[in-house]
């Protein structure tokens, strides 16, 4: 079963000119969304938002970008990270729509939630935005499941053509958080290299696959064959939370990559046959990058009909 999450508020982060995180991505998705049949829940703020993100974050992060934002600073910490009157709010849609979620995951087996937000979280670190991030949506969500759900264990796996250095960061002293990764490497934001296994009594609960530029479906099967399915299924965890970026597409305006559709649908199928037989269904994917606008909506509904066992279209009327 699928359900979507999502919130208008998200749509008000606005995006300067040529900046490619914009709200048409997220409008194209709703739309195509909807012309699918799927329904979209907009349950709106999250009672927990503010402790989840105030303990994931530091707090005075959390104060500075709310200054910023009510200054009307045009930008957090980064050239990437741009403010605008909607921004404050839709960084805490985007959490809020995390959580939610990963709540309604939790509530039961076999259930595929999307959170089809935005500003996108992977990039963001404990106290500094980057990389078009702000707060770590999917890191909220494994934290969500692992603390209020109590799945003993959570693995993130992050398929944005991008290193999510931030999610792993936030989670590389833990042992009961895994966080996977396929990137392309060397790239943007210059972590990921393999030798990066995660920290302390986190030693091993970090696995990166950095792929070369120009790697296409194929070099991504073996990746997902070879390394990430094994280690996912080694650590063996209640739940799955799914960093979501479909910029490894062959034609994005960012990546390097050579993946088609097929193959962001053939992940979807791998990723839900491996969370049906390791952790009951329970799967939240985050929407993160991915900013060709006029492939993005097909490549994100034909990657959760995948995963998700649902429809892969409506049928003609
Ligand atoms: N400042 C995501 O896909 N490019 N973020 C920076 C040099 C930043 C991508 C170029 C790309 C961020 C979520
Ligand atoms: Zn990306």
């Amino acid at each position: 079963m699928l359900r979507v999450f999502s919130d208008a508020r998200c749509l008000g982060h606005a995006a300067p000119r040529g900046y490619p995180e914009s709200p048409a991505r997220l409008a194209g998705i709703l739309a195509e969304i909807r012309r699918r049949g799927w329904e979209i829940a907009e349950p709106g703020p999250h009672p927990a938002a503010r402790a989840a993100v105030e303990s994931l974050h530091d707090p005075d992060y959390v104060r500075r970008f709310e200054e910023a934002a009510r200054r009307g600073d045009g930008l957090l910490d980064s050239a990437d990270n741009p403010l605008s009157r909607g921004t404050w709010d839709a960084a805490w849609a985007a959490a809020d729509a995390a959580l939610h979620a990963a709540d309604w995951v939790a509530g039961g087996e076999n259930r595929t939630a999307f959170a089809a937000a935005r500003p996108p979280g992977h990039h963001a670190e404990h106290a500094t935005a980057m990389g078009f991030c702000f707060f770590g949506n999917a890191a909220l969500a494994a934290e969500r499941l692992r603390r209020e759900h109590g799945f003993e264990r959570v693995a993130v796996f992050d398929f944005d053509v991008h290193h999510g250095n931030g999610t792993q960061h936030l989670f590389e002293e833990r042992p009961d958080i895994l966080y996977a990764s396929v990137h392309q490497y060397p790239f943007y934001p210059g972590t990921g290299a393999a030798t990066e296994r995660g920290r302390g009594a986190g030693l091993g609960a970090t696995v990166n696959v950095p792929l070369p530029a120009g790697t296409g479906d194929d070099g991504y099967r073996l990746a997902f064959e070879e390394r990430i399915l094994p280690a996912l299924r080694e650590f063996g965890p209640g739940a799955l939370v799914v960093s979501a970026g479909f910029d490894a597409w062959q034609r994005d305006p960012l990546g390097g990559m050579r993946v088609t559709e097929e193959g962001f649908r053939d992940w979807g199928r791998r990723l839900g046959e491996f969370a049906g037989e390791v952790c009951g269904g329970r799967v939240v994917a985050i929407l993160e990058g991915g900013y060709d606008l006029r492939a993005l909506p097909g490549l994100a509904a034909g990657h959760l009909a995948a995963l998700s066992g649902a429809p892969a279209a409506s049928a003609p009327d």
